[in-house]
């Protein structure tokens, strides 16, 4: 049986976020920017709270009560996220600040010493630039070439010649798991397949899917996994990036200092074990362990229910937007193959226009280019708007939502634009 949030514990859950019990501009708080970042529970702020409180000290190095706790508090929250992501071990599990980090740290460390001229990186059309910019940068270092999947009309991924997009020569595939901007929701395990065939790896950024459904990174055999804290109910400039093993062993330290290594000579050092070897000076210890108390959160409500709530918005949002005759909405009409959030375009306002009016009706969306400008370039447009949801959204404010866009087509007068992609 599918399981789903009832009105009750929807109401718990609201509850449990402190910041939606608000007004903005007079008007209660619709928060629809969670692909952004998303809101923290009590217990995550508490969390914080705690650690500064009563146990605030550094990890792995003094041997003092309030040391040693902070020490199995930040390792606690390591293995919660292991088995949050089905990682076959805690010490492939390496604490960054963020996607970002993690993807740079394997840009650096694992591509930089593998990389040699004409060698292919694999990317996709849909990617972050923080799943962009880091490959080019090897590029320049290395003289590897970037190519690209295409995209259907519909906003997937076009798989039907990848046999052929992966040659001997590429090296890595580095795709997202979920689009920021088109929602889309990609076959991971069908890529990583052709990939490995080719001998080539897999990283996959995990920033926008391992918030809103349950990640089994065995099961993607994705040899490098990353995601970010702050979009998962956790504090911010938390994040992971899981490895295999072997990948993890090979590869040089990202940054040297404390805590990375094992004995440092007059001229040299000994690099410690994993995960230490990546986790040079004091590392973020507070925000990992909040974001071992988001993990419990979440995994007390259950991702399975998470993943059907935003289903439910996403569906009652798509099928409301399309009651605007100008609307454009981008990615894929299926909310089976999409996520919990909505790119579109009204007529000729600018989504910065329409953002703009939402926030005076108290609506948080966000407009531009999501740091997404590959994507908006190949699509031909300069910015999208985006509403993006997350377990503690209700069907009433879709409502409002798309009342507060009927005014803003009032306001603005829309002229439709005949766009190419999306419908
Ligand atoms: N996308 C958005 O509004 P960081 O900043 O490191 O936590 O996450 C970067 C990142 C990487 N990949 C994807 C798919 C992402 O969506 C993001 C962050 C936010 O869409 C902020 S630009």
């Amino acid at each position: 049986m599918i399981e789903v949030l009832d009105a009750v514990e929807l109401e718990e859950i609201r509850d449990d976020f402190p910041v939606l019990r608000q007004k903005v501009h007079g008007k209660p708080l619709i928060y629809f920017d969670n692909a952004a970042t998303s809101q923290k529970p009590r217990v995550v702020i508490e969390a914080l709270n705690d650690y500064y409180q009563r146990y605030n000290a550094n990890v792995h190095r003094g041997i003092h009560a309030l040391a040693e706790r902070a020490t199995r508090e930040y390792e606690l929250a390591r293995e919660k996220l292991a088995k949050f992501i089905n990682a076959p071990a805690t010490d492939c599990v390496i604490f960054t600040r963020g996607t970002t980090e993690a993807i740079n740290l394997v840009a650096y460390s694992w591509a930089r010493t593998n990389l040699k001229k004409g060698d292919e990186i694999l990317l996709t059309w849909m990617e972050h630039h923080s799943n962009t910019v880091p490959w080019y940068q090897v590029c320049e270092h290395t003289g590897a070439v970037i190519k690209r999947i295409e995209l259907t009309n519909q906003g997937t991924l076009d798989l039907g010649n990848l046999d052929t997009v992966l040659t001997p020569r590429t090296k890595l595939v580095a795709v997202t798991q979920q689009s920021n901007v088109l929602g889309t929701i990609n076959p991971i395990r069908q890529i990583a397949d052709a990939a490995h065939k080719q001998g080539a790896l897999v990283l996959v950024d995990g920033a926008q899917s391992v918030p809103h459904m349950s990640v089994d990174v065995q099961a993607l055999d994705a040899d490098f996994f990353v995601f970010s804290g702050h979009k998962m109910c956790g504090p911010t400039a938390s994040g992971i990036l899981y490895g295999k093993r072997p990948l993890l062993e090979a590869m040089p330290p990202f940054m040297g200092g404390g805590e990375m290594i094992k004995e440092v000579w007059f001229d040299h050092a000994k690099y410690n074990d994993l995960p230490y070897k990546f986790e040079a000076g004091t590392p973020n210890i507070a925000e990992s362990i909040g974001l071992g108390i988001a993990v419990d959160y979440l995994e007390k409500i259950g991702m399975e229910k998470i993943r059907q709530h935003e289903k439910q918005i996403t569906q009652c949002a798509l099928d409301r937007l399309k009651e605007l005759a100008e609307v454009t909405i981008y990615g894929p009409r299926d909310v089976e193959k999409r996520g919990g959030l909505v790119s579109f375009t009204l007529g000729d306002i600018h989504p910065h226009d329409i953002a703009t009016f939402a926030d005076q009706e108290g609506v948080a969306i966000r407009a531009g280019h999501h740091c997404a400008m590959p994507l908006h370039k190949k699509l031909g447009l300069a910015a999208t708007a985006r509403a993006s949801f997350y377990l503690y959204n209700t069907i009433d404010e879709v409502d409002v939502f798309i009342e507060m866009l009927q005014k803003t087509k009032k306001f603005f007068g829309a002229c439709p634009t005949g766009r190419a992609m999306g419908y």
